[in-house]
């Protein structure tokens, strides 16, 4: 028996020091330390003993039980540490190097030309809407005197929801406006920007849906001077002071009189180039008189009050801004179009 312990001991201690994983160590405590290990196999064969023999053989099996214990603790510590050391190399940070830069977006072109539209007519004292795109018909035709059988509520331009032509896709954003002048108090200054939609096909121009600004005033002896007034200022500030502008006579449901507004071409200074198709000007915006129906039928007196509008295409407005050739560019969304502005 004291072979046998001798002879654990060796085999034990050079297994234990060879031992490369704390795995390894584990294996090796049951192989030997186990209920059925080799050590243990020993110390339950002790009753066989003499008395005598007893004592001094139960003493040698501790003996190399406790040197057994300490030697998988120590090779242990040492394994720790060498993964220790080995992980702390491996997975070293230098935190000096530069992180990598992060990319921030920006405001797309529209909303940028949006934003300048907006900061003007704020500074001047009007209040920004937001309204419902879904709309009734009501609003967005009869109430802006467009009664049925009117041509712009034909099914071929319109997105209906429904098959009595009730519910629909606003085509313009004046139906805000309307309800504006069934809620506000007098007098209103306000501008409502939004999309709009409309049944177009897609082209360099055209698009079934795109974004306007409205915009309009109301007040007791509002007239067609404030409405000039009020736009020049407003193209001064968007252009640049001196810029000239026209105004020619239109038509418009909504608005009597009407007109359209023209900026002199920046490119040719009048004189007549490709950008402005050799007219000497631009098309900017239609405007006019809000037309007396129109302030009756929400309510408003038109022997007391008066009041002027003008609506305004916000991609045609940045593809002039920043010379935008193809309508399509603003929606696509490339981020190599739009990393330009
Ligand atoms: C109310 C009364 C009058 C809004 C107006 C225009 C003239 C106009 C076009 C510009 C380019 C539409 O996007 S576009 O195709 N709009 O020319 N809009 S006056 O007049 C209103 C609005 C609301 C209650």
């Amino acid at each position: 028996m004291k072979e046998q312990l001798a002879q654990i001991r060796v085999q034990a201690l050079a297994a234990v020091a060879a031992a490369e994983s704390t795995a390894a160590l584990d294996e090796l405590r049951v192989q030997y330390l186990g209920k059925k290990g080799a050590l243990t196999a020993v110390l339950k064969s002790m009753g066989k003993l003499s008395p005598e023999e007893r004592p001094a053989m139960g003493q040698l099996a501790n003996e190399v039980r406790a040197a057994l214990e300490q030697a998988l603790e120590a090779r242990g510590a040492e394994l720790a540490a060498a993964d220790l050391e080995r992980r702390l190399k491996e997975e070293a940070l230098d935190i000096t190097v530069p992180g990598a830069p992060v990319k921030l977006g920006h405001r797309h072109p529209m909303y940028l030309a949006l934003d300048e539209i907006k900061e003007i007519f704020i500074g001047m004292g009007f209040t920004v809407l937001d309204g419902p795109e879904v709309e009734l018909a009501s609003y967005n035709f009869d109430k802006l005197n467009a009664p049925e059988g009117h041509p712009s509520r034909d099914w071929s331009d319109t997105f209906y929801f429904d098959e009595d032509s009730r519910v629909m896709l606003r085509s313009q954003t004046s139906p805000m406006q309307v309800r504006a002048m069934e809620t506000m108090p007098l007098p209103i200054r306000i501008i409502a920007p939004g999309r709009v939609y409309r049944k177009d096909e897609v082209d360099a121009t055209h698009s079934p849906m795109f974004h306007q600004v409205e915009g309009m005033v109301i007040d007791k002896g509002v007239t067609m001077a404030d409405l000039k007034g009020t736009l020049n200022t407003v193209v001064e500030k968007l252009y640049g002071k001196g810029t000239k502008t026209r105004f020619r006579p239109h038509h418009f449901p909504f608005t009597e009189p009407s007109c359209e507004m023209d900026v002199q071409c920046h490119k040719c200074g009048g004189v007549g180039c490709p950008t402005c198709k050799g007219e000497g000007w631009i098309e900017l915006l239609g405007a006019g008189m809000i037309h007396p129906r129109v302030l009756e039928m929400s309510g408003i007196d038109p022997n007391v009050y008066s009041g002027w509008a003008f609506g305004i295409g916000l991609e045609r407005t940045a593809m002039r801004r920043f010379k935008i050739a193809d309508l399509r560019l603003i929606f696509e969304n490339d981020v190599r179009f739009l990393e330009q502005f």
